[in-house]
C-alpha cells in the first residue's frame, strides 16, 4: 500500500504533493513502481495536527480517488473516517475504507461503511491526534490493543462483513510511546493468528527516529527492516512512502523463504 497524502502538513510528505496534479503524478508513480493499493489522505492525523473540513478533505482526495479509477492492478484506499468522503471515495471506484478511528470518530461510520459494502481497515488509537502523544499509558499495550481491534472486527463481522475484509492495524504512532510500540511490532505474530488480516504502518515513523536518531528524510532502512519484519510475521498490507524500495527487499525476502 502507497501512502499519498494530499495535505500541506503530513509528518513526511506534507506539501511535497499538496497540490492535486502533484499528488496524481505522485499515485501514479507508485503504481508503477508496484504498489497494489493506494492509500489516498486528505488530513493529516500527525500528533498534534489540526483537524481539517469535509470540504477541504474532500476537495483533496476526490481528484487523485477520481483519476485512479480503472486501473485496474491497483485498488484505491480512501484515509478516512467522514461518512461523506467515504461515499463520495467509493462512488469514484475506491476499494478500501481506511479509517485511523476504527468507524468510531463519527456518528454514521460505521453504518455509512456497512451499506457501502467495502472492506475496512481498523486502526487502535488511543485518544486523539492533537493530543495523543501527551501521556500514553496502558496497563498491558498488547492485550488493550488487540483486544480492541478484535471487538470492533466482530462488530463489524456481525453486521455482516466477511472476516477477510475486515483489516487490523495496531496503529503504530497512534498514542503510543516507543516502548509500547515495539511491544506491538513483536506481538505482530499473535494478531495475524487472530485470522485477520492485518496492516502495518511503520513507514518513516517518529519511532525509526528514536531507535537510530535519523530525521524522517533518513529513515528509509529502518522503515524497511520494519517492512520485513512485519511480513515475517505474516502482515497482509504493508502502507508505506518508499513503494521501490520496498518490493525490492520483499522480492529479496521472498525468495530467501523455503
Ligand atoms: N498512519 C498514518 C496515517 N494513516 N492508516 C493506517 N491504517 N495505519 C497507519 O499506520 C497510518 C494510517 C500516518 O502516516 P502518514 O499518512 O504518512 O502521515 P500523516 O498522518 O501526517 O498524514
Amino acid at each position: 500500500m502507497g501512502v499519498v497524502n494530499v495535505t500541506p502538513d503530513s509528518f513526511y510528505d506534507g506539501g511535497r504533493h499538496g497540490a492535486p496534479a502533484a499528488a496524481i503524478d505522485h499515485a501514479w508513480r507508485l503504481v508503477e513502481e508496484g504498489a497494489d493499493i493506494i492509500d489516498v489522505g486528505g488530513e493529516s492525523t500527525r500528533p498534534g495536527a489540526a483537524p481539517v473540513s469535509e470540504e477541504q478533505e474532500l476537495d483533496r482526495v476526490m481528484p487523485v480517488i477520481e483519476a485512479l479509477r480503472g486501473v485496474a492492478q491497483t485498488a484505491v484506499s480512501v484515509d478516512s473516517g467522514r461518512p461523506g468522503v467515504m461515499r463520495a471515495a467509493a462512488a469514484a471506484g475506491a476499494a478500501l475504507i481506511n479509517d485511523v478511528r476504527a468507524l468510531q470518530g463519527h456518528a454514521q461510520a460505521f453504518a455509512t461503511a456497512r451499506e457501502l459494502g467495502l472492506p475496512v481497515c481498523l486502526m487502535h488509537m488511543l485518544g486523539e491526534p492533537r493530543s495523543m502523544q501527551l501521556d500514553p499509558s496502558y496497563t498491558d499495550v498488547v492485550s488493550e490493543v488487540h483486544g480492541f481491534l478484535l471487538e470492533r472486527a466482530r462488530a463489524c463481522v456481525a453486521a455482516g462483513w466477511q472476516p477477510a475484509t475486515v483489516l487490523l492495524d495496531p496503529g503504530i504512532g497512534f498514542g503510543k510511546r516507543l516502548a509500547h510500540n515495539l511491544a506491538l511490532l513483536r506481538a505482530l505474530s499473535t494478531l495475524v493468528a487472530s485470522g485477520y488480516p492485518v496492516l502495518l504502518g511503520v513507514s518513516r515513523k517518529s519511532m525509526l527516529g528514536e531507535l537510530t536518531g535519523q530525521p524522517a528524510d533518513a529513515r528509509l532502512p529502518g522503515s524497511l527492516a520494519a517492512a520485513l519484519h512485519g511480513a515475517r510475521c505474516g502482515v497482509r498490507v504493508l502502507r508505506v512512502h518508499d513503494v521501490a524500495a520496498t518490493v525490492q527487499a520483499l522480492q529479496v525476502w521472498h525468495a530467501l523463504q523455503d
